[in-house]
């Protein structure tokens, strides 16, 4: 297509009716180091931060780092980092330019650059959407083991992990005697902030011990619970953007009007102004993450697993089976809902009842293979806990041993075809046999089961296996029929 590309410069022929920065762009100072920019990140914290931005509080610019590779850096740099946030309701679309990200730095390209700026003073909050298995999570813990873990235990000249970098910039801040700062989880996580301050004590404790005085006074770890539903960007979505613009845009991102972001209130530096723009702070965030983590993310990755088996390639797809649509909700309402503590004045019910409402919107297609990637990493914190409180309250479980049972099947049908895309990939490859019940066993472990009570609960693991059975014998509607209906 031959016409401009989005940058400073072109913003004059960006059609009318798309919003756009009202700030100068160029003159922001860029307060948040952001570690993992991909496209959750710009459709959430950067368009909050956007907001921010557009009221005239104009520290809050963010410099993204990526720790990989330099995709996204090479998309928005020739755009001066500027985006197109494309909010595909299900019956309206809205286009958004958003300038708050300032600058994208490629760790492994220049480690120093980004030790630098955590270091340097105007920094004053660092934020990360890194993924689950950014966290380097086995049976719950860190895993001084894993590759990447032991390259940062070993030195942190050039860090492979966000951990790493964090422990680095601090050792050097702590040494300049630059201010307070906060660092705060953005990832779909249990206790983001604790397992960060953790990570980045593990590696203290080996390279400067010194600094964990300094840490501890001057450095808050919090956490937050952040909600849009953001899938990859396909060629669609960037002709309709180049359409409704007039401009070119290399990485736009398709998101749905609903946002949330519920956020600790736990701060060492400045605190960004967030509640100006619709997050919340809170003095506990556990009740938040946990009712999300247990009902949105839960029943997307069964929904996930359960259209992938049955052949749909989208999560919207596969809740048109009313047989589907009446198993997610059933699991989230009789098994997960009795365990689940919620946040004071939020009503299980409608929340579901609004989680089924956006995941039902067509209008912004998401994979289902893209939330079924990384799973061994989601589910235990996504259904794991639910089942271990059921068993310990006596509550039904018999929705999610099924679920469990799909996600093996998932992982073996998804093996044999090559649709996996997770961490454990090796190992899933390396223990998987034909199909068999066996695989019920070795995949639990690989996901971390044997860590919580039901992986030892005969009765539980008993409806595991059967299930299992079930589906590879009749097809999972058909099991799901003989079984709950
Ligand atoms: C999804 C989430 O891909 C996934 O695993 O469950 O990314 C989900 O879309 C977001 O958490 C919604 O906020």
């Amino acid at each position: 297509m031959n016409i401009e590309r989005l940058s400073i410069s072109s913003m004059l022929n960006v059609a009318d009716n798309v919003k756009q920065p009202h700030y100068a762009l160029g003159t922001i100072l860029p307060s948040i180091v952001h570690f993992g920019a991909g496209n959750f990140h710009r459709a959430h914290q950067a368009a909050y931060c956007d907001a921010l931005l557009n009221q005239g509080e104009t520290r809050w610019g963010i410099t993204g780092v990526s720790l990989r590779s330099p995709g996204m850096r090479d998309n928005l740099a020739p755009q001066n980092y500027l985006y197109t946030l494309a909010i595909l309701g299900e019956k309206e679309t809205r286009f958004r330019v958003i300038g708050a990200i300032q600058n994208l730095l490629v760790g492994p390209e220049n480690p120093q650059a980004v030790i630098d700026l955590l270091a340097s003073e105007p920094t004053q909050l660092v934020t990360t959407t890194i993924t689950e298995k950014g966290y380097y999570l086995k049976n719950g813990v860190i895993d001084p083991d894993s590759t990447d873990i032991a390259n940062d235990l070993a030195s942190l000249a050039s860090p492979k992990t966000t951990y790493g970098y964090l422990a680095a910039g601090l050792i050097e801040r702590a040494s300049r005697g630059d201010g307070p700062i906060t660092v705060m989880c953005c990832d779909n996580m249990n206790a983001g902030g604790e397992r960060l301050r953790d990570g980045v004590h593990m590696l203290l404790a080996k390279h400067s011990p010194d600094t964990v005085n300094w840490v501890k006074k001057n450095v808050a770890f919090s956490a937050s619970m952040v909600d849009r539903v953001t899938p990859a960007t396909d060629e669609l979505l960037k002709s309709d953007v180049a359409k409704e613009l007039g401009v070119r845009d290399a990485a736009p991102v398709a998101t749905e009007p609903f946002t949330q972001w519920i956020i600790e209130d736990n701060f060492a530096g400045d605190r960004p102004p967030f509640d100006m723009v619709g997050a919340l702070f809170v003095d506990d965030i556990a009740p938040f993450e946990r009712v999300k983590l247990r009902f949105l993310n839960a029943g997307h990755s069964m929904l996930a697993a359960l259209g992938y088996l049955a052949g749909d390639r989208f999560i919207h797809e596969a809740l048109k089976r009313p047989i589907f649509a009446r198993f997610t909700e059933q699991a989230l309402k009789l098994n997960v809902m009795p365990v689940t503590a919620v946040p004071d004045g939020l009503i299980a019910e409608h929340y579901i009842a609004q989680v089924f409402a956006r995941f039902r919107n067509g209008n912004l297609p998401y994979a289902a293979l893209q939330v079924a990637t990384d799973s061994s990493q989601k589910i235990q914190q996504r259904w794991f806990p639910s089942i271990d409180d059921a068993l310990k309250q006596s509550g039904d479980t018999n929705y999610l041993a099924f679920a469990v049972a799909t996600w093996v099947c998932f992982i073996h049908k998804a093996l044999v075809r090559g649709d996996l895309n997770d961490p454990l990939i090796g190992e899933f490859t390396s223990c998987s046999s034909t199909g068999a019940s066996s695989d019920v066993l070795a995949f639990l472990t690989l996901a971390g089961a044997n860590k919580f009570s039901f992986f030892s609960h005969m009765g539980f693991m008993a409806s595991v296996h059967e299930y299992h059975d079930y589906i590879n014998d009749m097809g999972v509607e058909q099991a799901i029929e003989h079984c709950f209906e």
